[in-house]
């Protein structure tokens, strides 16, 4: 392998999202099979147990491209030098718990480490999964100075692949007809998965599922409610399709999306797109130049219908950053 190693660390290893994405990163699907990964795995001391059951895994797959392992549980160390951070672990919600309480058992997490960040890794790019994902990556990158704010994001790709899949079923064509699906605003039921603006092949997605109807009805709270439906069904919260939706957001970043294309992933604002407040970890639009930098693009006509889902996202957006400003140090 002639490339540089790529580092990648990866918290809440032991979880469930940890047991699916770590191995796709270690197999070369990520960084490509010439390029060296080396793997970072932090987990609270509870799990490092656990984790060094995955990393005995991981080392029992033979990937070639796995070149290192090593597991922490602190964050100075597994973020020193690291290429990509995927901030997947936090505490989930318990029973009778508040959104509130939630964003404020996990907000101290993405404190520390976004301090860890800061001093351990210069060329890195920082991924938040753990929810509340938007506020969390708020967080952390407040706390974080020395990186510039647009290498943070949070992931709202599982949205955009729940919102295709369901629009290509209704449709009956393969998911890869539908494009340009953009997910705004928070990883929450508030989110606007925008139909209007995605195509299924060359034709409208109202056309395609035959009326609006459905996609303001069933289609809407589908996609907000999918989380929710799995719980129901499977006992537990989605996990390899949060990995996977993680690897197609590193993906997506990294290669250069094509002409007249886009994807969905929650970014700083810049204060000049869409009416969202600067500096709000918000879902756009994305296109990325393949060369570490992308855009928000610009252009996107949004109804009143859109405009009015966009703003009741941006509030709630708001009203996170409330209930944690005194966690925001920049
Ligand atoms: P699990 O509970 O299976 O695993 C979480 C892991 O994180 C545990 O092993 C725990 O020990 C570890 N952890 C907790 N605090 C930590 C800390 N400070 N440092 C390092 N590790 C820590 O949860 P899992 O199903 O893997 O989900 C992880 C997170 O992803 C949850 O917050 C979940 O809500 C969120 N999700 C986000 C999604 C998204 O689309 N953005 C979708 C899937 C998922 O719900």
């Amino acid at each position: 392998m002639s490339k540089k190693p790529v580092r990648v660390a990866v918290t809440g290893a032991a979880g469930q999202i940890g047991y699916s994405l770590l191995f796709r990163i270690a197999s070369g699907e990520v960084f490509g099979a010439d390029t060296p990964v080396e793997l970072s795995l932090l987990e609270l001391p509870a799990a490092v147990k656990a984790a060094e059951g995955t990393a005995m895994e991981l080392e029992d797959c033979g990937f070639p491209t796995l070149t290192k392992i090593n597991i922490h549980d602190n964050a100075d160390s597994a973020f020193e030098g690291v290429n990509w951070a995927l901030l997947v672990g936090s505490k989930p919600r318990g029973p009778g718990m508040e959104r509130n309480d939630l964003i404020r058992d996990n907000g101290p997490i993405f404190v520390g480490q976004g301090k860890a960040l800061n001093r351990a890794a210069s060329d890195v790019r920082a991924v938040v999964v753990g929810n509340p994902c938007n506020t969390n990556a708020l967080i952390a990158m407040h706390n974080c100075r020395e990186v510039p704010a647009n290498r943070f994001s949070a992931m709202t790709m599982l949205d955009e692949n729940r919102a295709k899949a369901m629009i290509a079923k209704k449709a009956g064509v393969g998911v890869g007809e539908i494009h340009n699906l953009a997910i705004w605003g928070n990883h929450s039921s508030s989110m606007f998965p925008d139909f209007e603006n995605a195509k299924a092949g060359s034709k409208t997605v109202e056309a395609a599922v035959g009326g609006r109807a459905w996609l303001e009805g069933d289609f809407m709270v589908g996609v907000q409610k999918r989380g929710a439906a799995i719980i129901a069904a499977r006992g537990k919260s989605s996990a390899a399709s949060a990995a996977s939706s993680c690897i197609d957001h590193v993906k997506r970043f990294m290669e250069k999306t094509p002409a007249g294309h886009w994807f969905s992933a929650a970014v700083p604002s810049d204060g000049n797109s869409y009416g969202v407040p600067a500096g709000l970890i918000f879902s756009f639009p994305i296109r990325s130049h393949g060369d570490g930098k992308y855009e928000i693009v610009q252009g996107v006509k949004l109804s009143d219908y859109a405009r009015k889902k966009i703003d009741e996202t941006t509030k709630e957006l708001l009203e996170e950053r409330e209930v944690v400003k005194e966690l925001l140090a920049r």
